[in-house]
């Protein structure tokens, strides 16, 4: 019985921008006031580890614990925890639900306050860490840290999910999934019928064109600079896929052309400026909607026309798909266990946890989607 004791395990630790991870033993302190401890069970890696590893994302300290797309087991909880109790399987959220702050009150958005864009989640909300590595402090991340065999996270930043779910596929509800399928669902509310452009084929990408399939869309442009991943989006529901690297002129004017003016729907799900505007331009004059859900390198600027918002299209952005995560994720997962969706294609990789490095290769070669590590 480890509750109310330090816990040594296995963590793949970040000491510097540039360098592979490297597994060492840490300690995992006991969870304080409204914070529970998880046993990871699987985890994802994403893009945005890989962007803090090749320093694109500024204010993360190191050594750090990374990781955001994970599914475990609440092993004890601290002081003050309801609605959660050892051995409650559950999703350490990315994106927190406090509950209290202005945004959590508003229905109209789940961007919390408590997020790491308006506060620094380098370490738990009393400012210190739980994890010791060689006897100092290594910072977590995004209150998350799921490369982790245990993991501290408080309570605002964690979903109960139901006992039955595989933990292999939870995790996806930890970041990918959630997150391209909503910005569909939520944020760009694509109708039935509507032509629809995805950028960017990677696990969120992926999950924006099953959003898209799901919401009736009658023509779904898939682009990548990666034709590999055609395939899979296929599989998904793309109906047509293009690479602008088949191209001379700019692939908004390829997507405006094929679609008689522009799209109903895009989605930038690569993180690159350039895309973003593509994503724009593409657009229909009068009603488009692009949604950006990359998030660029720290401090990357846009300028653009104006005359394209002038002439009635619209650009918005979509976090963690636009979910309230505490109350969003366990809802999904339910509906994932009621068939809604199939989540099989994307996980392309399962590894041990101690390959983490392998799995960082694929995501960089471009040969993986989700590679899922299990502990
Ligand atoms: N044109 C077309 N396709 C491109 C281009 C380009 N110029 N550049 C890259 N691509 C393709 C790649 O070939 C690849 O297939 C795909 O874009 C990107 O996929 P992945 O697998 O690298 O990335 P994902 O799907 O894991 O994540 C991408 C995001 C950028 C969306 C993600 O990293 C991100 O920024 N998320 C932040 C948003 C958020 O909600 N964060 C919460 C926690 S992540
Ligand atoms: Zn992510
Ligand atoms: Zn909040």
């Amino acid at each position: 019985d480890t509750a109310g004791k330090i816990v040594k395990c296995k963590a793949a630790v970040a000491w510097e921008i540039g360098k592979p991870l490297t597994i060492e033993e840490i300690e995992v302190e006991v969870p304080k006031a409204s914070e529970v401890r998880i046993k990871m069970v699987a985890t994802g890696i994403c893009r945005t580890d890989d962007h803090v590893l090749k320093g694109a994302l500024k204010g993360i300290d190191f050594p750090v614990i990374l990781g955001h797309e994970g599914a475990g087991i609440i092993e004890s909880v601290g002081e003050g925890v309801t609605g959660l109790k050892p051995g409650d399987k559950v999703i350490p959220l990315c994106i927190p639900q406090c509950g209290k702050c202005s945004s959590c009150l508003n229905p109209n958005t789940n961007c919390c306050l408590k997020t790491h864009l308006s506060e620094s989640q380098n370490v738990m909300p009393d400012k210190t860490s739980r994890f010791l590595c060689k006897g100092k402090a290594a910072y977590h991340f995004l209150w998350t840290s799921t490369f982790s065999e245990y993991t501290v996270v408080p309570v605002d930043a964690v979903a109960k999910i139901d006992d039955r779910v595989p933990m292999d596929k939870a995790c996806l509800f930890g970041c990918g999934f959630p997150t391209g399928y909503g910005a569909v669902v939520n944020t760009a509310k694509v109708e039935p019928g509507s032509t629809c452009a995805v950028f960017g084929l990677g696990g969120i990408g992926l999950s924006a064109v099953i959003g898209c399939k799901s919401a009736g869309a009658a023509i779904i442009i898939a682009v990548d600079i990666n034709s590999a991943k055609f395939d899979i989006a296929k599989v998904f529901g793309a109906t047509e896929c293009i690479n602008p690297l088949d191209y001379s002129k700019p692939i908004q004017e390829v997507i405006t052309e094929m679609t008689n003016g522009g799209v109903h729907y895009s989605f930038e799900c690569i993180g690159n400026t350039d895309t973003m505007k593509a994503a724009l331009e593409c657009c229909h004059m009068g009603y488009g909607t692009s949604v950006i859900i990359g998030e660029a390198p720290s401090a990357a600027q846009i300028s653009f026309d104006p005359i394209l918002l002038f002439t009635g299209r619209t650009w918005k952005g979509s976090i963690f798909g636009g979910w309230k995560s505490k109350e969003s994720v366990p809802r999904l997962v339910d509906e994932f266990m009621a068939n809604k969706f199939n989540l099989d294609g994307l996980v392309s990789h399962t590894l041990p946890f101690d390959q983490i490095n392998e799995g960082f290769e694929l995501l960089r070669s471009g040969n993986s989607i989700r590679t899922i590590l299990m502990f």
